[in-house]
């Protein structure tokens, strides 16, 4: 009884320190609006976590030290046989927590994100004001097509801001992963095929100033993939035409 005791003691104080950290730990600019419902995600799921983390590390280290055999190792103990009431207390406990994972904050997420429900898939920014930019990747760069505007820039993404944009991504070779840290949002990019990211950029930055602003391949794509990046800008309405313009003359 006093073991259980002290190890409940240890649980709860490595909880403590644990959640504190947890509640503290900085997340990278957000710079897109979907960017808060991942942040969110992450943020609850690290808080709920911990506990269980905590009861792992308490229990193990307790036994660890407590139970510590001396000399030569005893002979086996007797065998364990668990009692009903705690294994299907067990069972309903993890199920719970597993299944309030699933809804909360996955469905929830995936649906306030648009990838599932009623608005999911590109309905959900076919609206008149989307930008479109086409992306492929291939080893080892991106090449942008504005089919709206008849521009293709290569390893430069410059994008308007509080502007919805549709990526419609593919490949040209192998399998890439198109993912701007920065906007949280990732997806691959799969040859003869078009996957769709939907995103609002929410505040103006560019890749020299915040480093997680850039297009990074997420996607392990042979020996230049670390190195298959692009830049990426986001500028108010008026910049962004003004660059549009600039780039139909060339
Ligand atoms: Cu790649």
């Amino acid at each position: 009884m006093r073991d259980l005791l002290r190890v409940f003691g240890l649980w709860l104080i490595l909880t403590l320190l644990g959640e504190m950290v947890a509640l503290q730990i900085p997340f990278p600019p957000a710079m897109a609006s979907e960017a808060r419902v991942v942040d969110e995600a992450f943020r609850y799921l690290l808080i709920v976590g911990t506990p269980v983390f905590t009861f792992v590390l308490s229990v193990l280290f307790y036994s660890l030290l407590r139970f510590r055999a001396a000399g030569d190792p005893p002979e086996d103990g007797p065998p364990v046989f668990s009692h009903t009431p705690g294994a299907l207390a067990w069972l309903a406990v993890t199920s719970l927590l597993a299944l309030s994972l699933v809804i909360q904050p996955g469905l929830r997420g995936l649906m306030e994100l648009g990838w599932m429900g009623p608005f999911s898939g590109s309905a959900a920014a076919d609206g008149e004001g989307t930008l479109v930019v086409q992306v492929q990747a291939r080893q080892w760069s991106w090449l942008f097509t504005y089919p709206q505007y008849q521009i293709q820039v290569k390893d430069r993404l410059v994008l308007p801001m509080g502007r919805p944009v549709r990526f419609e991504i593919t490949s040209r070779d192998v399998v890439h992963s198109f993912w701007i840290p920065a906007f949280r949002l990732k997806i691959d990019a799969v040859p003869g095929r078009t996957t769709l990211l939907v995103l609002t950029p929410s505040r103006p930055g560019r890749t020299a100033v915040e480093p997680t602003l850039r297009v990074q391949c997420a996607e392990l794509c042979g020996t230049g993939h670390a190195a298959m990046t692009a830049t990426v800008e986001v500028v108010p309405a008026d910049q962004f035409a003004a660059w549009v313009d600039q780039q139909r003359k060339q």
